[in-house]
């Protein structure tokens, strides 16, 4: 059992009690202080009691050892492992304990351990972690549950952890207030708020503390508690509900998770009865430098603010005739005293455009804004850039403002709620997606440097993404949807992980005892299943072409003539937006070679984002061979086929995965089966009325 009781009815997502089985049968020492070594030591008092195991400790006999048989498990932060401690575990430790300090060292080029880092090694059938801090440790300990074969069997040579950014962080669009259109959380497919609930924090916050400690599994580290809209209700977090704010704080603390507050750029008007909010007015100044120490005596470890500004109605320095380094700077100077951040969102287009006006294009947007910003930033700000120009679609470029910011702190934005990816209603493994943004190397594989800069090393400002979590049981609405959430967490941390390994980690904490046929299926439904949804849904790129307002199910022409930017184009002859420097909005120009040559090419642009840069005719032929119309066709019955295969797979599951596990997706699958049939039929449909090209195999098209 897990140091938290966990509510009957919550289901364990990646932490079920099975998951402790191997560590909670040994005798494991843990040594070191603090909040987090304590919440490891819970953690293994819970699991040994469940078990067979033992936690040994100074109240033992004074040592781990009793009898000849020491320690199996030894756990500590570096700093602890002085006499006592080594004495405590045994000379059977030892191998491991001096093999995995060392690894923890510093040696030539390689910097000493950090304090999320943690090192495991195994020798004369111990098993040791050494963390950097509590929160190495934390890691460390989880990270034996993911890979129990690291306490049994032979020795295996230290391997050491660290993340590959510090800042991990998960952003709740979660409402005080339930909101009149957005509800309770915008954007949320799973229930209600794990923190709010009709205009209050929770009083029983104990869904927010299992939730932290899922988090601190799969090694989040911050955690964003309210909507980037900040409605009247919610902007009184940062000042008469700190106490409130304390409090979710205090959930998040034990389990190495900071927490960061949305706020609304106009503030000082809306809260501080000011007559502005111009980032320049020295009253406004003082405001948010109170506003910032207030926040830090309610919570020492605040961890920053996020702000959207100039965006979707959202307040911001456009008001005053000022930038966004102005904004982003006032409120990153009330926050530095403190050690806070701001993660300033470069999510601002115009959202008024005239459908008519070929000239503005919303994919330019964040780049025009943000590039000629850099250099001006204060050293705390991030600014947060969605992972594509335009929104979260189920396939975008990457942001060209990613390549174009060199001396500021960029955050990747990654939409873990499924938002335009079917509302957690479809399975759709984003593992894959997110990898291949990760890995993306805007200057060319081979330039600067032998593999050439990836996505991720550009953002020094860690990664940060929209949580798919609300109150259901499952946590996510769709029990497959965890998936996702657990993936971004280690992703975050290992960008490199192959995220079809990360599923089988996901699959095998979840699905404890499961044989591995069952895993192989529960495998084949979800890792294909990004590329499934993006074959029934939008082509090859162009986006949206979803129902508006809810975004859920198609609608080719419900965003076309609206003022959102984000049109398709098709007429009679084709279809696609030439996003092109020779005829079209000059977007290809952002990037830097050799991709703005790539994009710019009708030959060479790849076929899956062929109508984000192109207009073409429906007849054009595609590298796969065939014509965009066919290709439009095919990738539609295939996606249908797919889903079919999908639910006929997952039936096999019947009696085999937990019941209520099975008939949740069951009937999750359903609807998705009606949902991609809906999708396939109109869009098949509508091109084939718009182009009047058959399908050369002679479907039926309506
Ligand atoms: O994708 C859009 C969503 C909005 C969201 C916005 C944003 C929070 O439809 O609901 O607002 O993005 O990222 O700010």
């Amino acid at each position: 059992m897990s140091g938290i009781s966990s509510g009957v009815d919550i289901h364990p997502a990646w932490l079920p009690s099975e998951a402790f089985g191997v560590l909670g049968s040994k005798r494991t020492l843990v040594v070191g202080s603090g909040v987090l070594v304590e919440t490891v030591r819970d953690e293994v008092r819970g699991a040994s009691s469940s078990y067979g195991g033992r936690l040994l400790d100074g109240d033992d006999d004074g040592s781990g050892h009793d009898g000849d048989h020491g320690a199996d498990v030894v756990l500590g932060t570096g700093a602890a492992f002085g006499d006592d401690a080594r004495a405590a575990a045994g000379p059977e430790a030892k191998a491991a304990l001096d093999e995995a300090m060392a690894v923890a060292g510093s040696a030539g080029d390689r910097e000493p351990l950090g304090r999320e880092g943690f090192v495991v090694a195994r020798r004369a059938g111990v098993t040791v972690v050494v963390g950097g801090d509590g929160p190495g440790l934390l890691y460390g300990m989880f990270h034996l549950l993911r890979f129990p074969e690291l306490l049994t069997g032979p020795g295996r040579p230290a391997e050491r952890h660290e993340p590959a950014h510090d800042l991990r962080m998960l952003d709740h669009w979660d409402n005080v207030a339930v909101h009149p259109v957005m509800g309770q959380v915008e954007r949320g497919y799973a229930g209600g708020s794990i923190f709010y609930d009709d205009g209050e924090v929770r009083a029983d916050l104990s869904r927010g503390e299992q939730y932290a400690r899922l988090l601190a599994a799969t090694g989040i580290n911050r955690v964003a508690i309210n909507n980037v809209n900040v409605h009247a209700r919610e902007a009184r977090l940062l000042t008469e509900d700190l106490g409130e704010v304390a409090r979710i704080a205090e959930v998040f603390r034990p389990w190495s998770i900071r927490v960061h507050l949305s706020v609304n750029f106009a503030s000082p008007i809306v809260l501080g009865g000011l007559e502005t909010s111009d980032p320049l007015d020295e009253k406004v100044q003082a405001w948010w430098a109170d506003a910032a120490a207030r926040v830090y005596r309610a919570v020492p470890d605040f961890g920053g603010f996020v702000v959207k500004a100039d965006s979707e109605g959202q307040p911001g320095p456009f008001a005053y005739g000022r930038d966004h380094a102005d904004g982003a700077n006032l409120l990153a100077r009330a926050l530095a005293p403190h050690g806070g951040v701001v993660h300033w969102r470069a999510f601002v287009y115009n959202h008024r455009q005239d459908w008519r006006d070929r000239s503005t294009d919303r994919a330019r947007a964040a780049y025009d804004h943000f590039a000629p910003l850099d250099g001006r930033f204060e050293d705390n700000v991030i600014v947060q850039v969605k992972h594509g120009p335009m929104d979260f679609q189920v396939r975008e470029p990457v942001s060209p403002v990613l390549a174009a910011m060199p001396r500021t702190r960029l955050a990747v934005e990654l939409q873990v709620t499924q938002e335009y990816t079917g509302q957690q209603k479809h399975v759709c493994y984003l593992g894959p997606y997110w990898s291949e943004i990760l890995r993306f190397r805007p200057w060319g594989a081979g330039a600067l440097g032998s593999a050439g800069i990836a996505v991720s090393d550009l953002a020094r400002g860690g990664l940060a993404a929209v949580s798919n979590v609300g109150d259901d049981r499952f946590w996510t609405g769709h029990p497959l949807a965890q998936a996702n959430l657990y993936a971004f967490g280690r992703l975050a941390w290992e960008p490199e992980l192959d995220p079809s390994a990360v599923l089988d980690e996901w699959i095998g904490l979840t699905f404890p005892g499961a044989d591995d046929a069952v895993r192989a299926s529960v495998h084949e439904v979800m890792d294909g299943s990004w590329r499934t949804y993006e074959n029934y849904t939008a082509p090859m790129g162009v986006g949206f072409m979803v129902r508006p307002g809810h975004h859920y199910g198609p609608d080719v022409d419900g965003y076309e003539y609206t003022a959102w930017g984000t049109y398709h184009f098709a007429d009679r002859d084709g279809v696609g937006v030439d996003r092109t420097r020779a005829t079209g909005t000059g977007f290809t120009g952002q990037y830097p070679a050799p991709w703005r040559d790539i994009y710019e090419s009708l030959a060479q642009c790849p076929d899956e984002l062929l109508l984000f840069f192109h207009h073409v005719p429906y007849g054009h032929v595609l590298h796969s061979g065939t014509t965009v119309i066919q290709h439009i066709y095919d990738t539609h019955f295939a996606g249908f086929e797919e889903v079919e295969r999908m639910a006929e797979r997952w039936e096999t599951l019947k009696g085999r995965i937990p019941d209520d596990v099975f008939a949740r997706v069951a009937e999750r699958l359903d609807e998705q089966l009606g949902s991609a049939r809906e999708w396939r039929d109109r869009l098949c449909t509508y091109f084939y009325r718009k182009s009047g090209v058959p399908d050369a195999c002679g479907r039926t098209i309506y």
